[in-house]
């Protein structure tokens, strides 16, 4: 087992570390595969109900590990889409569909793709000292990861244009303040409020939140009669759910829903 992504189980949340603190937690091959594999557990584990991401250390991840890239000489370029096809867009796509909610606590600096990733994340917590950077154009590259997809829907064409040209550090404050993400934490509280939400969307209707993912991913590529027609078969589903029946007979009886997840 791998020590460079700590995987702890909390009731139904898996909490997932990233764990090269004396790199930031760049992404080297044996991290992205450990990710991999506990995304994986989080999808096929029914009683896995929410993920929460974060970092060790005091960086939330510098993207790509750049020592295993300095190796390559003028005449044998690496090949970078081959590593964005084996691994970080099978990431995306991973936090993207998976059945279950991901937090992210972003603890520290996010840079490259690890701004990204935590942008692909379904609602971000961020640290007053974090910071949200798109490294890429600093050395010469496209922002990846979902990064020229993601931005401009976040915080707009000027924005994105901006951040991606001059790869400027955003703060914590600032990225709240665009909608780039969901909240700002004093950091000495960013673990318990991110767990605290992580536990209360592990004890939600787990099957209506995976169709509310759905939904909105599909959003941006429909047109609203699309949506409409997808809204009404993704509802006639949720319909069926235990949880719905729960719910109702819960708001009836004036109590409490008790979700299963089903
Ligand atoms: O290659 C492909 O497969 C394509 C995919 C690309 C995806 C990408 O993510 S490309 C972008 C890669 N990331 C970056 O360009 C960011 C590089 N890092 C930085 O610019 C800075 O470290 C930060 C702005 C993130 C933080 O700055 P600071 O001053 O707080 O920390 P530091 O001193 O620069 O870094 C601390 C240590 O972490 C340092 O090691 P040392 O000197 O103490 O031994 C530094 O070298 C290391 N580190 C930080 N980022 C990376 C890294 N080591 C390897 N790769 C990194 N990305």
């Amino acid at each position: 087992m791998s020590e460079t992504v700590l995987v702890a189980r909390r009731g139904g949340v898996l909490e997932l570390t990233l764990n090269r603190p004396d790199k930031l937690n760049a992404f080297n091959e044996e991290m992205h595969a450990a990710l991999a594999r506990a995304l994986a557990q989080a999808a096929a584990d029914e009683s896995v109900r929410a993920v929460l991401l974060t970092g060790a250390g005091r960086g939330f991840c510098a993207g790509q590990d750049l020592a295993d890239r300095a190796v390559a000489d003028d005449d044998n370029p690496p090949d970078l889409g081959a590593t964005l096809e084996r691994w970080y867009n099978p990431l995306i796509r991973r936090l993207r569909t998976l059945d279950k909610p991901v937090v992210c606590a972003v603890n520290g600096v996010a840079a490259g793709a690890g701004a990204n990733i935590a942008l692909a994340c379904d609602i971000v917590l961020a640290a007053r000292s974090a910071s949200f950077i798109q490294a890429f154009a600093r050395i010469g590259l496209v922002p990846d990861s979902g990064g020229t997809w993601l931005l401009p829907r976040l915080v707009g064409e000027a924005r994105a244009r901006a951040l991606a040209l001059l790869g400027e550090k955003v703060t914590a404050e600032q990225a709240e303040a665009w909608g780039m993400i969901w909240k700002v934490v004093d950091d000495e509280r960013l673990m318990e409020e991110a767990r605290a939400l992580a536990d209360r969307l592990a004890a939600g209707p787990t099957r209506g939140f995976a169709l509310i993912k759905r939904a909105l991913l599909a959003s941006w590529s429909q047109d609203l009669d699309a949506q409409l027609d997808l809204e009404r078969d993704l509802q006639r589903e949720a319909g069926r759910s235990q949880d719905y029946r729960e719910g109702v007979r819960a708001f009836m009886e004036k109590r409490p829903p008790r979700f299963v997840g089903r």
